[in-house]
């Protein structure tokens, strides 16, 4: 190894994103040392628009760590979500509220992830002067499988370091460096298709989430805000966000939410429209050694749960612990039943993201799950979700979150 800098800490955390960030202050909280390090640099991190929906498990834990301030201020609590669909084909849409409150005695809080992340980095770089390394490059992970692991990088002013741990956290998302080095089985599902998403200067016209099943493909409208609206419409694999013009992404939005009584707010698009391939994923094992995979870099689900932020938190919560408890008490129960644990909870948010994502999107009309019959379960799926309470209970469970450990 060249010569480095060298430096020492107990949990090396590679990733600044949710899985990271919670993970960094959750240790801060009970008195264990650790260094974040993460390839981008502060700016592009907290701009980063992704998830927008938090899980009620979610916003109680960032509660409890005491850096949900903002969040209580300037987050959106919803009590339900509505599934807009036609009972038949040619029929009009109708609106279907599932009122988690009623069902579930519970909500979800709608606030941005970059806001998740400005906030934890505020808290632990700007007031608690604790270490986040940006712009850290040639990541690589060293001796996993011993007691001693380190991480090598050069860092922002192009030195060599090494940074010595007693465990190293796997949190660098689905693109990451550690997947890879733990080589774990891998489960997936590509599906069909992809999100295009937009971010609109425009007023939402709706106090909450609507999911739209229709004949032309899915469509989200969602929001960030009282003057910001969130859309996604569902497009084909490997589209290029630049052949759909505005007016073209409009068209689409007002056609597949058209309900009666309904209206969609245009206005200036303040981020360019984004496309995200729809995937699952999840690998297994979640660990080798002393390196521990958390969020992204073990699983992916499609966002139509969403639960992706969610799940990088729930995993990192009980990493916590379990790291805890092996390096203050030298019990490694934790870190032993580390995979098993947040796995449980990975497939069921997997399944209830398949769910999702099979009832209401348009798959192709020569494949089964798009072809008459296939398109004949899924109203009828949506039909039954929106008429059992059963049915519309355990939808609502999940969306708003299992409690943490109850998977
Ligand atoms: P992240 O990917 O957020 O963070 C990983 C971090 O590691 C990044 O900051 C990255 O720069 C860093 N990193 C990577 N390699 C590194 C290396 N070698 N060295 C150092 N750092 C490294 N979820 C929802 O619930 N709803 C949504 O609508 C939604 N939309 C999404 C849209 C997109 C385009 C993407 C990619 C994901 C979306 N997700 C959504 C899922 C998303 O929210 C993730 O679940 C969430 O970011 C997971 O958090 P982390 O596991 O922390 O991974
Ligand atoms: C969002 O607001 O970005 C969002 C909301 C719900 C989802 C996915 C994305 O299922």
């Amino acid at each position: 190894m060249t010569q480095r800098r060298e430096s020492r800490t107990q949990v090396g955390i590679v990733g600044a994103g949710p899985a990271g960030l919670v993970l960094a202050k959750l240790l801060d909280l009970a008195g264990v040392e650790a260094v974040v390090l993460e390839a981008r640099d502060r700016g592009y991190v907290e701009a980063r628009v992704r998830a927008g929906v938090l899980e009620a498990p979610t916003v109680e834990l960032l509660r409890e760590m005491g850096v949900a301030g903002r969040l209580e201020r300037e987050g959106m609590p919803h009590t339900g979500i509505s599934l807009r669909f036609a009972e038949a084909p040619g029929a009009p849409a109708q609106d279907h509220r599932i009122d988690f409150a009623d069902l579930v005695g519970t909500g979800i809080t709608v606030y941005g992830q970059q806001e998740v992340v400005k906030d934890l980095l505020a808290d632990r770089v700007d007031d608690a002067g604790l270490p986040v390394e940006f712009g850290v490059a040639d990541l690589a992970l060293h001796d996993v499988d011993s007691d001693a692991p380190s991480i090598t990088w050069t860092d922002a002013d192009g030195a060599d370091r090494v940074l010595h741990c007693d465990v190293i956290a796997g949190c660098d998302g689905f693109h990451g460096v550690s997947r890879p080095l733990v080589a774990p089985d891998i489960a997936e599902r590509v599906y069909p298709f992809s999100w295009l998403g937009v971010l609109a200067k425009a007023a939402p016209t709706t106090d909450e989430l609507v999911y739209a099943h229709h004949d032309d493909g899915f469509a989200l409208y969602s929001m960030r805000s009282p003057e910001v609206t969130r859309l996604y419409v569902q497009v084909p694999n490997d589209t290029d966000p630049s052949d759909w013009s505005d007016a073209r992404i409009w068209d689409a939005l007002h056609t597949r939410l058209a309900c009666d009584g309904f209206t969609i707010n245009e206005g200036e698009f303040i981020e360019k429209p984004s496309v995200t391939p729809m995937r699952s994923m999840v690998a297994s094992p979640m660990r080798r050694g002393r390196l521990f995979l958390a969020g992204d870099a073990a699983h992916i689900v499609p966002p139509t749960g969403a639960k992706g932020m969610n799940l990088a938190i729930a995993d990192v919560r009980v990493l916590a612990d379990a790291v805890v408890r092996a390096l203050r008490e030298g019990d490694d129960a934790g870190l032993a039943a580390y995979s098993d644990t947040c796995l449980r909870r990975v497939w069921r948010a997997e399944h209830f993201s398949w769910f999702m994502t099979s009832m209401l999107h348009r798959f192709d009309p020569a494949t089964e799950g798009g072809d008459a019959f296939g398109v004949g379960l899924q109203r009828s799926q949506l039909r039954y979700t929106v008429t059992s309470r059963a049915a519309a209970t355990s939808l609502a469970e999940n969306y708003v979150g299992l409690p943490h450990g109850a998977v």
